[in-house]
């Protein structure tokens, strides 16, 4: 049963407490959903420049990541689309109903405003991943619309970072950082 007609904004309420209300299911008897999702041309890792992405496939990351996020007590849902406005719609469509989001966003990590503008108002954890370490490489990768959006980025590490990522949502869901209010002076 639904405790509320709209879903409620995220801010200052834990996601996993915020997607249970909207839910109308008890935090105990679902397991947060994180969406994880992928880029241009991440449908292509294993043979895509396997140099700097590495050999595993996507169907292998996808499913390492729900393997992982089920012994974590997370529900993985993985996608990857070319197009972004589709990426843009699935960012759009998880607003109070997942309650962590990884995003490897590939090349539109460093070309959308519309994923940006689609992450500010979605209001749900982000962690920012890429296989490889993009401050090595060539100046146009440096820069990340997605950062300024993000609660942190993983780079470098490959296939890792989408598990790293995985971990930092799963803290971040069941023990939220406190609020600057509720911080007593010593
Ligand atoms: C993936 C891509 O497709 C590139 O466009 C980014 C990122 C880097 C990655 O390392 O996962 O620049």
């Amino acid at each position: 049963m639904r405790l509320f007609q709209r879903p409620i904004p995220a801010m200052g309420i834990a996601p996993a407490v915020t997607h249970a209300i909207n839910t109308g299911m008890s935090a105990a008897d679902t397991p947060p959903i994180i969406l994880v999702l992928n880029g241009p041309n991440l449908n292509m890792l294993g043979t895509r420049q396997p140099e700097i992405y590495g050999y595993e496939t996507l169907a292998d990351i996808d499913a390492a990541c729900k393997r992982h996020g089920a012994n974590a007590g997370l529900s993985v849902e993985f996608r990857q689309s070319n197009h972004e406005g589709e990426l843009v719609d699935w960012i759009q469509q998880a607003r109070g109903r997942v309650a962590g989001l990884v995003l490897n966003a590939g090349a539109y990590t460093h070309t959308s405003v519309a994923i940006h503008d689609a992450l500010l108002a979605v209001e749900v954890p982000v962690v920012e991943v890429h296989l490889s370490n993009i401050h090595q490489r060539e100046p146009f990768r440096h820069h990340s619309y997605v950062s300024k959006v993000a609660k942190g980025m993983i780079c470098g590490f490959g296939s890792h970072g989408y598990i790293l990522a995985l971990d930092a949502l799963s803290r971040l869901i069941k023990a939220p950082p406190a609020l600057p209010q509720d911080i007593e002076e010593a």
